[in-house]
């Protein structure tokens, strides 16, 4: 495959988006083997190709934080929201969470793969190749195993890939209601271990917050991990800052998610661990949250930024990369590079990802073609989908 006359956002180089003009990307066995401007096509690439009229072309979308599988929904949680209960009255009061525990565990395997694969249908038409999908709507070991084998079956189902991550210390289940140490040691920590053992866990997640694990019981959790040599993300500083950025940083995460309370101390400690920042404007618009992440802080101190929808059914029932990019930019302040930058090579980042995400010799030819007339574009529109064709491993 040669594509031609395209406008290249690479998102690699020192240019702003790694914009090539009148660019040529060449495609073998599904990887690009060269990409730059048309004029420097070696001679022996020039067959006749296929001319884009100056569309852009971009990495295709990574989405790097969602909860897709799961059960029922949550509209009437919303409804109790806007009649003036708060996420954590909600939560206190047993629903939250805890209410789409009940469903997905009523919910059999098929059934679930049937649901997330509306939502993942909606990403897909939107241009995205990558999809982290979480478990901890089971909050039992066989309901953890059931989540993330349907993650793992969006695969077979979809040209799409999946990351999963174990995300067992996501609540106490009911069963287990002010007993948070005795969740983490009976079922958390033997539930990974199964998932691992059965090798569907990529990652190792978990809730870092006042109503759900403190930074002592995630300690516990991500030691585990440590063992199993899975990496580590965390939600963290979400609704109050307990010091969940610190130690996922301590402990090399890939990621720290949300981080609205963060502060700069914990910018610096996220730059200094290598780790990404995953923003989440989903939850904060859904939540009416008001505290903004430090998000010149990440800047200054050279944290990458990710953005993901953090598509669940209760903080955050967002299924558009689109629409996180420009909630990204209006709410955030991010820029429109920023937005797609985190949309793309630092969602990567994110999910340790090395062979996409930029378009590159050597990455995978996972690429988005826009009928756009400039990159900002992308972010600046809302609830418009200008996408043409994505290619994914080469074809499409
Ligand atoms: N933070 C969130 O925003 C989601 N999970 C989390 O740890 C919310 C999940 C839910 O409300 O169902
Ligand atoms: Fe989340």
């Amino acid at each position: 495959m040669l594509l031609r006359n395209a406008a290249v956002a690479t998102m690699a180089g020192v240019q702003p988006y790694g914009l090539i003009e009148k660019a040529a990307i060449k495609v073998e066995q599904g990887l690009i083997s060269w990409v730059g401007p048309e004029a420097d096509l070696p001679p022996d690439l020039e067959v006749p190709g296929e001319d884009l009229a100056g569309r852009l072309v971009t990495p295709a979308l990574i989405d790097c934080h969602t909860h897709i599988v799961f059960g029922g929904n949550r509209a009437t949680e919303f409804e109790m929201r806007l009649n003036g209960a708060s996420y954590e009255e909600v939560a206190r009061a047993g629903g939250g969470i805890v209410s789409t525990v009940t469903a997905t565990r009523e919910t059999p395997e098929d059934d679930l793969l049937a649901d997330a694969l509306r939502r993942v249908d909606a990403m897909l038409a939107e241009g995205v190749s990558v999809i982290e999908v979480k478990s901890g709507y089971g909050l039992d070991r066989d309901t953890e195993l059931k989540m993330l084998r349907v993650a793992r079956r969006i695969e077979d189902a979809r040209p799409v890939r999946i990351r999963t991550s174990f995300l067992g210390a996501h609540a106490v289940p009911p069963e287990y209601t002010g007993r948070a140490d005795a969740y983490i040691d009976e079922i958390c920590i033997p539930s990974l271990d199964a998932a691992h053992a059965e090798g569907v866990v990529d990652a190792v997640d978990g809730f870092c917050e006042g109503i759900a694990f403190d930074t002592a019981q995630m300690g516990r959790v991500f030691d585990r991990a440590r063992e199993l040599g899975l990496p580590v993300k965390l939600h963290a500083e979400q609704l109050s800052n307990i010091g969940g950025t610190r130690l996922a940083a301590a402990y090399g995460a890939l990621s720290a998610d949300h981080v609205e309370y963060a502060t700069e101390e914990d910018a610096a400690a996220l730059a200094g661990a290598g780790s990404a920042a995953v923003l989440l404007p989903g939850a904060f618009y859904t939540l009416h949250e008001t505290q903004m992440p430090p998000v010149a802080a990440f800047r200054d101190h050279g944290v990458p930024m990710a953005l993901a929808t953090d598509c669940n059914p209760g903080s955050s029932p967002l299924t558009s990369l689109l629409l996180t990019m420009n909630m990204g930019c209006t709410l955030f302040r991010m820029t429109p590079e920023e937005a797609l930058a985190g949309v793309t090579r630092n969602a990567a980042l994110a999910l340790g990802l090395e062979d996409c995400g930029v378009i590159a010799p050597g990455k995978r030819a996972d690429l988005a073609i826009w009928n756009v007339s400039e990159p900002a574009e992308l972010a600046y529109r809302i609830g418009f989908n200008p996408l043409e064709r994505r290619i994914f491993g080469g074809a499409g």
